[in-house]
């Protein structure tokens, strides 16, 4: 399966770094799937960050991953991530002859591509970079005073910018005052994974007398508002059989723990922490609930459409470019909890709606596909490197 660039009339396969937050966060997710599908179609990748990242499941000959070690000293209160990680940049684009750089989540990854460009250009290489910026790099961090001037100034310096979506290109604009293009990329993602698979399915367990399953997944983040996802629940179970499966680990678990015991609603709701493979048990769902205070895309809603799994999410964001209202799923206000209720019963209550809501989810889900996406990142790679 190997898609090479045709540039000059040759057959091209690019040398590409990728610079990324290796956790479970979306950024980290959309770039080391992105990386992958890009190998697969014959470019050699290069991962660049300070541990490895948590969704690749395979090396090969294309795929590479170097670690960024940060030297410890006596003076460092803070030890220097962005001085390591631009001589991590240098050394890997003249060793391994880069052709582009891909920055995910302009803090402090853009900063540090500009930096390790003028180093290059200082030997002789010239490293054109692209950033993508994913949300709380620019509604929320992004608007810290003290970070702010460096993150415009390294955004207006990328050789291209990317946004996950519209809302987020806008909004970049409004926060920081960017005036280049920013071409709007929307997050991707590959079809086959997510499958029904009955020997990774959980309902034998966690629903085993035929209720129906509802999951969140999340980094529990203030902005995820996870207590409005148990909140929602406990009013749709009073009137549906149903249990909640809560994936994922943060800030805000020990509590939204305390709120199920206190709602008296363990024996119904699971925290699974934190999962490699959402796709492994996503299919096992019934209705997914994203609640968000905001989100630049929403992901894991679309990671949930993609497994025929209907969505209830907040308009706000990106999430409008994703979800649509009464067909996969419902959009409510954020915090309306009143309205996630009314919307979950009306889901999960008739077999019929809820199979043509995991159809429509489905079919959505396909416009969203990595065969779609990915030629718009090469698209701009050959484009960088052209100019
Ligand atoms: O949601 C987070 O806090 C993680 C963050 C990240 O950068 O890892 O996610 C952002 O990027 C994702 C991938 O592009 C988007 O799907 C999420 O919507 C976005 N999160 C927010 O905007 C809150």
């Amino acid at each position: 399966m190997f898609a090479l660039l045709v540039i000059n009339s040759q057959l091209w396969s690019m040398n590409i770094g990728i610079v990324l937050y290796p956790t479970f966060g979306g950024s980290g997710v959309v770039a080391t799937e992105l990386g992958l599908e890009l190998a697969q179609r014959g470019h050699h990748v290069h991962f660049i960050s300070y541990n490895q990242p948590a969704r690749i499941h395979y090396f090969s000959k294309t795929v590479t991953f170097h670690e960024v070690i940060v030297p410890d000293y006596p003076l460092f209160d803070f030890a220097p991530y962005e001085t390591a990680l631009t001589g991590k940049i240098v050394d890997v684009a003249l060793y391994e002859n880069l052709d582009v750089l891909h920055a995910h989540y302009a803090i402090p990854h853009a900063t540090c591509a500009y930096l390790a460009k003028q180093i290059l250009a200082s030997k002789g290489k010239n490293l054109p970079f692209i950033t993508t910026l994913h949300g709380t790099d620019i509604t929320l961090v992004g608007k810290e005073p003290s970070y702010a001037p460096s993150v415009k100034f390294a955004i207006e310096n990328s050789d291209a910018i990317t946004a996950v979506s519209d809302s987020l290109r806008r909004e970049t604009i409004d926060n920081l005052g960017i005036t280049k293009n920013i071409e709007v990329i929307h997050n991707f993602i590959n079809p086959e994974l997510y499958q029904y698979n009955p020997e990774k399915c959980i309902r034998s367990y966690a629903a085993p007398n035929g209720e129906k399953i509802m999951m969140h997944i999340s980094n529990f983040r203030p902005v995820k508002r996870v207590h409005d996802v148990i909140t929602a629940f406990a009013g749709i179970q009073k009137e549906i059989p149903v249990k909640l499966v809560m994936v994922g680990d943060g800030p805000e678990r020990n509590a939204a723990e305390r709120q199920v015991r206190d709602l008296g609603l363990e024996k119904q709701v699971y925290f699974f922490g934190k999962i490699k493979q959402p796709s492994d048990i996503l299919p096992c769902a019934d209705l997914f609930i994203l609640p968000s205070e905001s989100e630049s895309f929403g992901l894991s809603g679309l990671e949930a459409l993609a497994s025929g799994v209907p969505v209830i999410s907040t308009h706000t964001g990106g999430t409008p470019e994703v979800q649509i209202h009464g067909e996969t799923g419902y959009l409510t206000a954020p915090g309306d909890t009143e309205a996630m209720i009314k919307f979950g019963i009306e889901i999960l209550k008739d077999e019929e709606r809820l199979n043509t809501f995991k159809k429509n989810a489905k079919a959505r889900s396909l416009e969203f596909t990595a065969d779609k996406i990915i030629p718009r990142y090469e698209a701009l790679y050959e484009k960088v490197i052209r100019n």
